[in-house]
């Protein structure tokens, strides 16, 4: 790959994070996603120095947010030695393009900026192919477009290796991309025979599910005896874990540890990571965890998120039960006061809390797995839908350089 289509070098020192806000009526919600956006932002090392925050019905074609924010970016850039500008809207390419010369800084959006973290957590083989084939689906529409407008308007935005330099390059990327889904289609189907061999043993699978920092290691280390590693820095865990534990004389079960969601989690990057999913939606039971000290409003786009989410890699709702961890930190009433807050009951599905740190109502949890299981072994399974890697569509280059569209021809903004 290209060393200039890479954008990880560029992720140290400073960052700004930047927003355009759609629903002119949300006053919270955003909050929760931007803070979100920092956190995640944070993780990777880099220090949140400000924040761009534009309302508007529908973003700008040229910068996603108005030139004017553009320009007060670049000035705040320059005066604090801001090297990155990360956006929580998802960036079309030409906006990408434009806004590197706008600002001065590298951008990047919330799709790279979840690639990054995964990047720097991958540790196998697969997780990492699967990192490179999305940053690839992303970047190679932009590369495209730069080398476009660098013959268009010559001015190159990288280091020029001429026009034959720039149709090798892309040639590469292709054959790397590729490469890569075939390597990855290899390693689907080795791990689709691991799991139907796992199912084989005829243990009943429970997959611990939930978003990043939830604590599920740390749940899956409380219910089997195992010590994977646990750390409140996003996405420590990459690749699914595994093991068995005894219940009662009828149930023994295979546990299983995931990879963490992430709210507002692009449904391309779901597509990349199917596999990783793939545990998940073959399990017998799954546990969606939360953390009970989250902020209510947070909880509830967690969990109404988190349910979907479910939906969407297709899991029935059956077979989910959902647990509150880090009990132990919260105060004593709070598992009423989050059934009243999150209106639970409305769900219909089986809850409890926990504290995984402290083991507290682990063997709770344990009984109302066991329960869950007979409960399902009454009912018949629906018919395995087959899993497949999804390509993107392919961004025009032509489509989306266009002139600014006349209706956004932006006023003075304040
Ligand atoms: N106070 C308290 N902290 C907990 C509890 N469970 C987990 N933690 C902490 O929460 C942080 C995240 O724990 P992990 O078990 O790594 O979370 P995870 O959901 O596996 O995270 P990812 O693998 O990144 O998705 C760690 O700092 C844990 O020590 C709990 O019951 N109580
Ligand atoms: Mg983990």
């Amino acid at each position: 790959m290209p060393e200039e289509v890479r954008t990880k070098d560029a992720l140290k020192g400073r960052a700004i994070i930047c927003m355009m806000k759609t629903n002119v009526h949300d006053h919270k919600v955003y909050r929760v996603r931007l803070d979100e956006l920092k956190a995640l932002v944070q993780a990777l090392g880099l220090e949140v120095v400000g924040e761009v925050v534009q309302t508007r019905y529908r973003p700008f074609e040229k910068f996603c947010i108005g030139k004017g924010k553009v320009g007060e970016i670049r000035k705040q850039a320059e005066k604090h030695d801001i090297q990155l500008v990360v956006f929580y809207n998802l960036l079309k390419s030409s906006q990408k393009l434009n806004l590197i010369q706008g600002t001065g800084c590298d951008v990047i959006d919330r799709y790279e900026l979840t690639l990054e973290i995964f990047d720097q957590m991958a540790s196998d083989n697969l997780s990492k192919l699967q990192i490179e084939s999305a940053r690839l689906e992303k970047l190679a529409p932009f590369y495209k477009l730069s080398s476009n407008l660098h013959f268009t308007h010559d001015r190159p935005f990288f280091h020029s290796g001429g026009e034959y330099g720039f149709r090798g390059q892309l040639r590469e990327i292709s054959r790397r991309q590729s490469d890569i889904k075939e390597k990855i289609q290899d390693l689907v189907v080795e791990k689709k025979q691991q799991i139907e061999n796992r199912k084989k043993l005829g243990y009943p699978t429970i997959c611990v599910a939930g978003f990043y920092n939830a604590g599920k290691t740390s749940l899956f280390n409380a219910l089997t005896g195992e010590h994977k590693p646990v750390s409140n820095r996003p996405f420590t865990t990459l690749s699914s874990k595994y093991s068995k534990r005894y219940i009662d004389p009828e149930t023994t079960v295979m546990f299983i540890d995931t990879i963490g969601f992430v709210l507002d989690l692009d449904h391309r990057l779901i597509k990349s990571f199917q596999i990783n999913f793939e545990d998940i939606r073959s399990a017998d039971v799954v546990i969606l965890l939360f953390e009970i000290t989250d902020p209510p409003l947070t909880l509830k786009l967690k969990l109404g998120e988190g349910i979907s989410l479910l939906r969407d890699i297709g899991v029935p709702a059956e077979r989910v039960i959902l647990v509150f961890n880090k009990i132990d930190k919260a105060p004593t009433d709070a598992a009423n006061l989050i059934a009243e807050e999150l209106s639970l009951d409305h769900y219909d599905l089986p809850w409890t809390t926990v504290s995984s740190e402290k083991r507290t109502n682990i063997k709770g949890l344990l009984d109302l797995i066991a329960w869950k299981i007979k409960e399902l072994k009454n009912k018949p399974s629906p018919p395995e839908p087959d899993i497949k890697i999804e390509e993107l569509p392919e961004e025009n280059p032509e489509e989306v350089v266009g002139d600014l569209d006349p209706e956004d021809e932006e006023p003075d903004e304040s």
